[in-house]
């Protein structure tokens, strides 16, 4: 299986931009405007001498069809976007806001959910470097439990606190939802599909992720038969996804199935129904063949 955190070289990348957006972080500065009593611009000195926190994060991209490998997990070190709508006081009546990139992305975010008390930041670190170029440098948002074309704007430059009703982000312009919250999702990553393993004692295990949710059980089906428990690696917390393995003994020879359902920390069993990611996140439990020799 692949680490708990997702080496940087190795994570996930959607960009709208072909070119990877180059800045000068001593160049950069973010606008903070729109529908508040105190209009300000950070500066990345700025950022860098306030207070940090860090925190792992599981980023999931709402593309990411059942089983797939759109999803990333690190730890990401930033200054919480509650401290930064804190000083800017938003007005009565905003409800969102928006997070342009350099490069013209934008994201609509809900003003609550920035607010409250999970780790949404202004990322500048990832998994103890600095943020890499491509996946945002200097600054991005990470805002844990949704997905990213809502909520991860990386090469980030303005925010504004505004309305769903006046604005929107760049994919729900063109079709997917204003809204992305993480749906419950369980892979399995080994065996790998299709794959040939020896007889006897077979090692299956994957991931499962319900971030702001976490997950609570995890369970099989082999040929199927009844579900039965995986063994649950520990809790990072329920931000991050989580690991989690099942030893099948005396396995013969044959083609087999392996089929993964979750159940998230309030015990709600993940959503069967296959659907597809548009427009708001594919469901489906995730199943793989692979052949005993
Ligand atoms: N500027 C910019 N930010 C962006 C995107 C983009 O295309 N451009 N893609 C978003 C989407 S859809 C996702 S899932 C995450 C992916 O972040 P990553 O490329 O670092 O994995 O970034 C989000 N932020
Ligand atoms: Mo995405």
């Amino acid at each position: 299986m692949g680490p708990f955190v997702t080496p940087n070289p190795d994570f996930y990348r959607i960009d709208t931009a072909l070119v990877v957006p180059e800045l000068d972080p001593r160049a950069w500065s973010l606008r903070v405007h729109g529908l508040v009593e105190n209009e300000f611009t950070l500066t990345f000195d700025e950022l860098l001498a306030a207070e940090l926190v860090e925190t792992y994060v599981t980023l999931t991209c709402v593309s990411n069809v059942v089983g797939g490998n759109l999803a990333g997990n690190a730890k990401w070190l930033g200054y919480p976007l509650r401290d930064v709508l804190a000083r800017a006081k938003p007005t009565a009546g905003a409800d969102m806001v928006l997070s342009t990139s350099i490069d013209g992305f934008s994201a609509s975010t809900p003003l609550p959910v920035l607010q409250d008390s999970r780790d949404a930041v202004l990322a500048i670190g990832m998994n103890g470097e600095p943020l890499p170029l491509e996946h945002g440098f200097p600054v991005r948002m990470v805002v844990p439990g949704l997905y990213g074309f809502v909520s991860a704007t990386k090469w980030v430059v303005d925010l504004e606190v505004t309305t769903f009703a006046a604005k929107e982000g760049y994919w729900t312009s063109r079709g997917w939802s204003c809204h992305g919250p993480i749906k419950t999702a369980s892979r399995v990553e080994v065996p790998r599909a299709l794959a040939r393993v020896p007889a006897g004692r077979v090692g299956i295990g994957g991931t499962a992720w319900a971030q702001r949710r976490g997950i609570q059980r995890v369970e099989i089906q082999l040929d199927g038969g009844p579900w039965q428990p995986a063994v649950l690696a520990g809790e990072a917390s329920i931000d991050t996804r989580r690991q989690w393995s099942y030893e099948w003994d005396g396995a013969r020879a044959g083609t087999h199935t392996v089929r993964v359902r979750a159940y998230d920390g309030a015990g709600v069993l993940q959503d069967e129904r296959q659907a597809p990611p548009e427009p708001d996140g594919s469901t489906g439990w995730h199943s793989i063949t692979f052949t005993v020799v």
